[in-house]
């Protein structure tokens, strides 16, 4: 027994002690991606964290159960176990201990959403993004810029590092939903109710982005991918974008001419289905 408890222990350092790399370091995330931006790294938080106490109450209830179950078992079969009832201290605490829990988890839970919806950056780069039947529309409102895809091209969303991005989500037609999958974060994006979050891009590359809410047939072909550069490259991408734009060299870049807060003007392609 001793021998067992020893070789776990062991074996369980060693796994502590690969470090924080690859798999190992995927596992201590509870198996999410590595978070790309700052407010990814608080919903990570919370994950491990929520992770961390289920963990822990499990096991206590868990050994709980059989500890009970071994020690008090009947000794013989015409043997009643010893009837112990009205424990007024133990019920004062199971009633007092899950409280704790839950406010405690409330509260970082609170502390949490208010840092991840926190939108008043007023020097963030406005983006407005559209979701419709089945692609999406990237708007750069104040550099005249808007990326379009059609299902089956997904567009690019090109994104600086290391600056306040702030998102408008709009739709003209059903609740799409728009998720970056190493941004740890998802929003909806529904007709008549825009919606917007803000966020800092703290590593370059090249990011998987998908549809996450079912909108019709072609619900799969609503995919993106999202590129981070650093500035000086992005501020690149853009004077290019631009430039495209306006002479029209780029069929998926055009020219903005619609208004963030009002409805996109913007007219899906028809590829002859329709829900
Ligand atoms: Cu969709």
């Amino acid at each position: 027994m001793r021998r067992a408890l020893r070789t776990a222990l062991l074996l369980g350092l060693a796994f502590l002690a690969t470090g924080c790399t690859g798999e190992a370091a995927k596992w201590k995330r509870g198996g999410w991606p590595e978070p790309v931006t700052d407010r990814g790294v608080d919903a990570l938080n919370i994950w491990e964290g929520f992770l961390l106490a289920s963990l822990i109450i499990g096991g206590i209830v868990l050994f709980m159960i059989v500890y009970a179950s071994v020690a008090y078992r009947r000794g013989a079969d015409n043997e009643i176990p010893r009837q112990v009832r009205y424990n007024l201290p133990i019920e004062v605490l199971y009633t007092f201990l899950p409280i704790v829990v839950v406010a405690v988890l409330f509260y970082f839970t609170a502390v949490t959403e208010n840092n991840v919806n926190d939108v008043n950056d007023k020097s963030a780069l406005q983006v407005q993004v559209v979701g419709f039947q089945w692609s999406w529309q990237f708007n750069y409102v104040d550099h005249g810029v808007t990326v379009t895809g059609r299902p089956g091209e997904p567009p690019v969303l090109v994104l600086p590092t290391n600056e306040q991005i702030h998102f408008h989500l709009t739709s003209p037609d059903v609740i799409h939903s728009f998720w970056v999958v190493p941004f740890l974060f998802k929003r909806d994006v529904v007709p008549g109710h825009p919606n917007e979050f803000e966020v800092t891009v703290t590593k370059a590359g090249t990011f998987a982005g998908r549809c996450t809410e079912f909108c019709g047939v072609h619900h799969d072909r609503m995919l993106f991918t999202v590129k981070a550069l650093p500035q000086d490259q992005y501020d690149a991408w853009l004077t290019k974008a631009q430039q495209q734009a306006k002479d029209g060299t780029n069929a998926e870049i055009t020219q903005y001419t619609g208004d963030v807060s009002g409805d996109p003007a913007y007219d899906p392609p028809s590829n002859g289905s329709n829900l």
